[in-house]
């Protein structure tokens, strides 16, 4: 299977990784929107939001509180973040492995584009 994210995981591929544990990966986006844009991915190859089952909502869960918890460590807390997974083409998804953005660090728009 040819995916990026998957490669990064194994460190086939470089990235600025900053978290890591049992079920997930957190690293810098390498074009990032935000003062801080981070990516948490799980370990387990899930290809869209389309395809997460019953049997990965403990991994997605997952990717929430390591995402909160750097947003902590960050200070971002009190100020606030977004954290969002975009599925598919009008949502822009360009990677086909789910990735939680966080952003945070200036103030975010609403509606997004
Ligand atoms: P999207 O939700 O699929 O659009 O987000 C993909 C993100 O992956 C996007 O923010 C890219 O900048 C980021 N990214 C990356 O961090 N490293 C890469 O090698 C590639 C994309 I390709």
């Amino acid at each position: 299977m040819d995916c990026l994210f998957c490669k990064i995981r194994d460190g086939q591929i470089p990235a600025k990784v900053i978290y890591r544990d049992e079920v997930c990966l957190g690293f810098e986006d390498i074009n990032p929107q935000a003062p801080t844009h981070v990516l948490f991915i799980p370990l387990q190859h899930i290809a869209t939001v389309n395809d997460i089952t019953p049997a990965d909502r403990q991994t997605v869960g997952h990717l929430y509180t390591a995402a909160a918890q750097l947003a902590r460590e960050r200070g971002h807390s009190e100020q606030g973040y977004r954290l969002v997974m975009n599925c598919n083409r009008d949502a822009g998804q360009t990677v086909f492995h789910i990735h939680l953005h966080l952003l945070a660090g200036r103030p975010l728009m609403w509606p997004p584009g």
